[in-house]
């Protein structure tokens, strides 16, 4: 295996990423037009350390622990050979939208200061996660599955790793090693990484290396340290407009944006153009899928020139809304709470 020092490999120009430290977010601006997916030109980029370059050739995925009979070894071959199933996921940071607790109500979280762009969606191939721990001999008295990255060690806290429990592994993750029809790009994981649906970023570990299958609970620095307690990700929705965009008078203009949630479908998307007075449904049809986001569109005819903060609000089918506010956060996780989009209206 051999690394490389620049952090992350694609390019990252400014119209599409903004970028923090070691990560980088997409611009919400730059989903306006395309179609359901993420392209991967554009999908955000969370690292601990920095991507590595991982030869496939010699690569090997290691299956082994006290909760299976017989310990394994894929290589990628083997793996892209395996039947294999296609899913639209969701992947998103815990963090995203962890800037607001401190714009918007000023009590600022440590960590990246993410907006709202640490999501993307794309349709990812791959092994499910259930059938490789099967052909191991995935014991009745499993507990946890610990899967490894294989990127550099994280400060003293060693390989990036997050036990997941055993009902969510046999359910629905994938071992991926497709990105919206291509070979995952380095900086998503190549060759392999998890896909855990619903669920917070850090449980979709890149460059998948080793799994441990446990007979006992497993604790790592990113079950205790970092992300305690993390499973699902709340409701959320963002507009696919530049933050202080400029829209001219007299419109009318079709406001697009997306709305998701970790816990099931969005069944209903209302949005405020009046700094939350009124309400309106928003529009949306075609894809309404569980574990990845629902596209929505309404249209405004703006009246008077100025500062305007446009508001959208989701709902999920468990009936969770997105709050005016979120509770204070120690580690500014789950932002959930309506966003205040700025834009300004102008003279046409
Ligand atoms: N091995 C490894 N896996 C990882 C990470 C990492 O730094 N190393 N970051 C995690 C976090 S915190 C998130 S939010 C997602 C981001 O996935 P992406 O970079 O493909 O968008 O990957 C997760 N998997
Ligand atoms: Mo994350």
């Amino acid at each position: 295996m051999r690394q490389t020092m620049a952090t992350i490999v694609k390019p990252l120009p400014g119209h599409l990423f903004r970028v923090h430290g070691a990560s980088a977010e997409m611009r919400w601006e730059a989903m306006a037009g395309q179609g359901y997916h993420t392209p991967a030109d554009r999908f955000f980029v969370r690292n601990h350390t920095h991507t590595p370059l991982i030869d496939v050739t010699t690569w090997r995925l290691r299956l082994h622990g006290q909760g299976i009979r017989c310990p394994r070894e894929f290589g990628y071959d083997e793996l892209r050979a395996m039947p294999s199933r296609t899913q639209d996921v969701a992947i998103e940071c815990a963090g995203n939208g962890r800037r607001f607790y401190g714009t918007q109500q000023h009590e600022p979280a440590p960590g990246t200061q993410w907006g709202l762009g640490a999501i993307g969606v794309a349709r990812w191939r791959g092994v499910p996660l259930k059938h490789l721990l099967k052909e191991a001999g995935v014991r009745p008295d499993a507990v946890d599955v610990l899967p490894t990255g294989l990127d550099a060690p994280f400060e003293d806290y060693g390989h990036v790793r997050r036990p997941l429990p055993i009902g969510k592994a046999m359910d629905d993750v994938l071992v991926a090693y497709e990105m919206n029809g291509e070979p995952l790009p380095p900086d998503h994981g190549f060759p392999v990484r998890l896909v855990v649906p619903g669920w917070a970023g850090i449980a979709s570990i890149k460059w998948l290396g080793d799994i441990e299958v446990s007979t006992r609970k497993l604790f790592t620095p990113w079950n205790t340290v970092f992300y305690p307690d993390l499973t699902t990700q709340p409701v959320k929705s963002a507009f696919e407009l530049p933050w202080n965009a400029r829209l001219p008078l007299p419109g009318p203009h079709i406001l697009h944006g997306r709305s998701w949630s970790g816990r099931g479908r969005i069944v209903r998307v209302e949005v405020s153009l009046d700094g939350g007075i009124s309400w309106r449904e928003a529009e949306h049809h075609g894809h309404h899928l569980v574990g990845a986001w629902l596209p929505w569109h309404i249209a405004w005819a703006p009246r008077r020139p100025g500062g305007h903060a446009l508001m959208a609000r989701a709902t999920d089918e468990t009936g969770a809304t997105q709050p005016l506010v979120t509770p204070r956060h120690p580690f500014g996780y789950h932002f959930d709470a309506v966003v205040q989009h700025p834009i300004h209206v102008v003279m046409g």
